[in-house]
This record gives C-alpha cells, sequence and structure tokens, in this order.
C-alpha cells in the first residue's frame, strides 16, 4: 500500500510544471574539514557552517592502549583541544560512546561529571567495541552561536533552539533491567523515550530519527528472533502516531516514518534515542526519502519480519536555505534481498551505491524537491557499524577512498540480518538552489 502511494506521489511530482531554475546542485559546501585534523587516524572534526549556527561533529579514537581511564583521559583531552580550537564556546549537546565492555560505562560517568558540570550532554553507552582494538571510542555533537539557547530536561533530553527552530535531542533511554523479552523492552523504551519528549515540550510525532541498539539482534526468541520482536513491538507503538507532521508539504499520503538505526549490542539489552524538530517556520520543508533500488522497508515482505520494519532510507529537512539529510543505517540489500554473501568489499561498495542513489540529486527531484541533493563531501560524519573487527581494513579503505577522510567511528556490531556484514549511516548537509517557498508545496 505505502508503496503505491509513493509511486503516486511521484507521479504527481513529474506532471507538475518544471520549475524553471537549474536543476543541478548548488557547488558551495556547507561542511569543512578544519586545517591539522583534515584526515588524522584518532580524531576527526567536521564544521557545519549554517547562518548563526555552527555544528561541529567529532570522532575520537585514543592512539593508546593503556587503562580503560587512561584511553577515556586521551579521549576527553583530545575534545577540549578541538573544541578550543574554535573562535566561539562550543557546547557540547549529545554523545555516542561506544564501549568495548558494559562494566567501563560507571568509570566513563563519573569522567564525564567531572568534565562536564552541571552541562552534561544527552549520552548514549553503546555496547560495541571500536573496530580498532580501543576500550572506547567518542562520537560527539557540538554548538555554538550567538543566538542559540540550549535547555536541559534531566540526563536524558536536551533542546536547542535557534531561529525559530527547536531540536530536542533524546538519549540514554533504557528499558528497566530486570525486563524481558525485545517485544516488552522495546515497547518499554519507546514509552519511556516518549516521556522524554513530553519532558522536553515535544511529542513523538515530531521525530525524525530514531536509533536501536539490540543486544542479540540474531538470537532466537518468541518463535521467531530478537530483531523481528522489535519491530513488532515498534508496529504496535506507532499504529497510534500520526507521523504526518504539519512541515510536510505537500501534506503526504504515506506515513513517513523517521529515518532509523536498528543495529546490534554485545550487552545491555536495548538503548533507544532520536532527534526530534519543532518548528513553526513556514519555510520549513521536511520529507522522507526512498530509494529507487531498495523496497521501502515498511514494504518488506513478511518473511523478513513479520511486521515490517517501520522506518524511511532518510528523512530531509529544507530550512534557511540548507538541506538536512539523516540517512538511515544502509547495508548490502538490493530491492528487498541481501547481496554478496560473505564478501566485505562488495557488500561495502554496495552499500555506499545505495547510500549515493538515494541522497542523489535525481532523487530528490523524483521526490518532487529539485535543486537539492547531498554529495560524499556535504557530509559530516558517519557510522560504519562491521559484524567482524578483521573486516575493517578492507571496510575503511573502501570508504576513504569514496567518502574522503570525513569523520568516522567504525564499531563492531550485528546488524540485523546474518549474512549482512556492515551497515553504514550518516548525516548531511548541503545547500539547496530552490528555496522552499518556491517549490510547489500543496499549500494552496
Ligand atoms: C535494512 O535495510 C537494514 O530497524 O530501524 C537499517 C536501518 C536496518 C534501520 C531499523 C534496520 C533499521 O533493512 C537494517
Amino acid at each position: 500500500m505505502c508503496a503505491s502511494l509513493l509511486s503516486a506521489r511521484r507521479r504527481q511530482a513529474v506532471s507538475k510544471p518544471k520549475p524553471k531554475r537549474k536543476r543541478g546542485l548548488p557547488l558551495s559546501r556547507l561542511v569543512a574539514l578544519p586545517a591539522g585534523l583534515d584526515g588524522a587516524e584518532h580524531s576527526a572534526c567536521s564544521r557545519v557552517a549554517l547562518g548563526d549556527l555552527t555544528r561541529l561533529a567529532l570522532t575520537l579514537v585514543p592512539a593508546g592502549r593503556g587503562a580503560f581511564h587512561e584511553q577515556a583521559l586521551e579521549i576527553m583531552a583530545g575534545l577540549k583541544a578541538i573544541l578550543a580550537k574554535e573562535p566561539a564556546p562550543m557546547t557540547v549537546t549529545v554523545q555516542t560512546v561506544f564501549l568495548r565492555h558494559a562494566a567501563d560505562q560507571a568509570e566513563c560517568e563519573a569522567l564525564f561529571r567531572a568534565h562536564y558540570g552541571l552541562e552534561l550532554p544527552v549520552t548514549n553507552f553503546v555496547i560495541q567495541p571500536p573496530c580498532s582494538g580501543a576500550a572506547l571510542a567518542l562520537e560527539a555533537w557540538a554548538v555554538a552561536g550567538e543566538s542559540v539557547r540550549i535547555e536541559r530536561f534531566g540526563p536524558q533530553a536536551l533542546a536547542v533552539s535557534c531561529e525559530g527552530a527547536r531540536w530536542v535531542y533524546c538519549g540514554g533511554i533504557k528499558p528497566p533491567a530486570t525486563l524481558q523479552g525485545a517485544y516488552a523492552q522495546t515497547l518499554e523504551a519507546l514509552a519511556r523515550m516518549n516521556a522524554a519528549l513530553r519532558l522536553a515540550g515535544c511529542s513523538f510525532q515530531q521525530t525524525l530519527r530514531t536509533w536501536f541498539y539490540l543486544e542479540g539482534i540474531t538470537r532466537p526468541e518468541a518463535a521467531t528472533w530478537r530483531y523481528q520482536e522489535l519491530n513488532r513491538a515498534r508496529s504496535d507503538f506507532y499504529r497510534d502516531i500520526p507521523f504526518c507532521s504539519p512541515l510536510f508539504r505537500p501534506q503526504c499520503p504515506q506515513s513517513p516514518y523517521p529515518a532509523s538505526t536498528g543495529i546490534g549490542m554485545s550487552a545491555a539489552s536495548l538503548l533507544v534515542s532520536c532527534v526530534a524538530l519543532e518548528t513553526r517556520r513556514e519555510d520549513a520543508l521536511l520529507f522522507s526519502l526512498e530509494n529507487p533500488q531498495q523496497t521501502p522497508a515498511y514494504a518488506y515482505h513478511p518473511k523478513y519480519s513479520s511486521q515490517s520494519p517501520k522506518f524511511s532510507r532518510a528523512m530531509a529537512l529544507m530550512l534557511g536555505g540548507y538541506m538536512t539529510t539523516w540517512i538511515s543505517g544502509t547495508a548490502s540489500i538490493v530491492s528487498s534481498e541481501s547481496c554478496h554473501p560473505g564478501d566485505i568489499e562488495k557488500q561495502t561498495e554496495q552499500t555506499i551505491d545505495n547510500i549515493q542513489r538515494l541522497i542523489s540529486h535525481e532523487n530528490f527531484a523524483a521526490h518532487g524537491v529539485p535543486g537539492a541533493g547531498a554529495r560524499f563531501e556535504d557530509l559530516a560524519k558517519i557510522r560504519v557499524y562491521l559484524k567482524r573487527p578483521e573486516d575493517l581494513a578492507k571496510c575503511r579503505a573502501i570508504c576513504t577512498r569514496r567518502f574522503g577522510t570525513i569523520p568516522a567511528i567504525y564499531a563492531v556490531a550485528d546488524v540485523c540480518r546474518p549474512e549482512l556484514l556492515v551497515e553504514i549511516e550518516g548525516v548531511a548537509f548541503s545547500p539547496c538552489s530552490l528555496p522552499a517557498a518556491d517549490l510547489e508545496t500543496g499549500k494552496h
């Protein structure tokens, strides 16, 4: 049903009179790799200039292999050094720690309290060993800007407001340790995420991006396996949520689920996090993207999951003359079939081909948004999840050749289908040549 609605949307887009502007992408860039860090093996940073708002995406991996404490201190010193080079004071808003051992979390939390004081970012502890062999790796987002306002709502929610847009970040959300079964764990985690969003004055309906980290994602459970149980709970939870945000123009006929990552974790049952957006700006345009090469996940055949995975391949937001594109976890899937079993190089190439096609300006145009789209140089950061740590060198060589030396985290995790060896996600910021107001908005 959803697929036919989508194609109906596409037909509609094609039948509209074409705007007279050029259809290519503007050549300017919003994402810069600050000098001195570009290409560094252990720490990397990209700076995104968005009018009054500056965003930094940082990835840090320690070079040393001493005790956990030493590695964590090295990372915090690296973070401090990068932020100190910025002309404006930066605030870290969200961070994700990739941990080799779940038992190191308490020590890491103590270190963060000492480092950040009351300005603690929303923090996700993901039990996925960094591929480099380190005890931890850190991905952090920081913001600066004259008119930026930050509100904290306990440890699990934070809002960044700037120029009429309010971004809400929720994370570190888990079911209670005693709760058994992926179905119950997912329902409870989603209820808690809903509560965190409400605390921040937002609702689930405004969620654009979700992450589900699931222990034992391919493990059998309840006559099926844990990832299917997650999908069943997510479908039940989403059934009553009108994801059709007022930011969608034209009013979307299909249910545009958030972009998402569903990935394995080696301990700690389940962790969820999300990004939501609230704005009354008239020029905001939000839309979900599907990949013409891939069956929409929500329309997958029931053989993959009795309740399909409810997510979009990407979500894109046009606001203030630029496009933000959240790319869902993407794997070596064409139509709905896994490709190249056992071959990490081919799977990596296929995954990157899928991302390229998804964010291409042809695909944006096919979704009714000409003059937009993203290239690899518009990516602020990526995450690469690898099933087998021994695949790192081959996979990284391909990622570096195709994406360039952008900030990247490589972590060991199971992908939801046992034959898939790699999954890649990212965020891109790109200029658009066409203001949202000039699009056929359907708002007459
Ligand atoms: C796939 O394409 C790979 O369950 O939220 C990717 C992104 C995947 C998100 C999710 C799962 C999810 O089906 C797996």
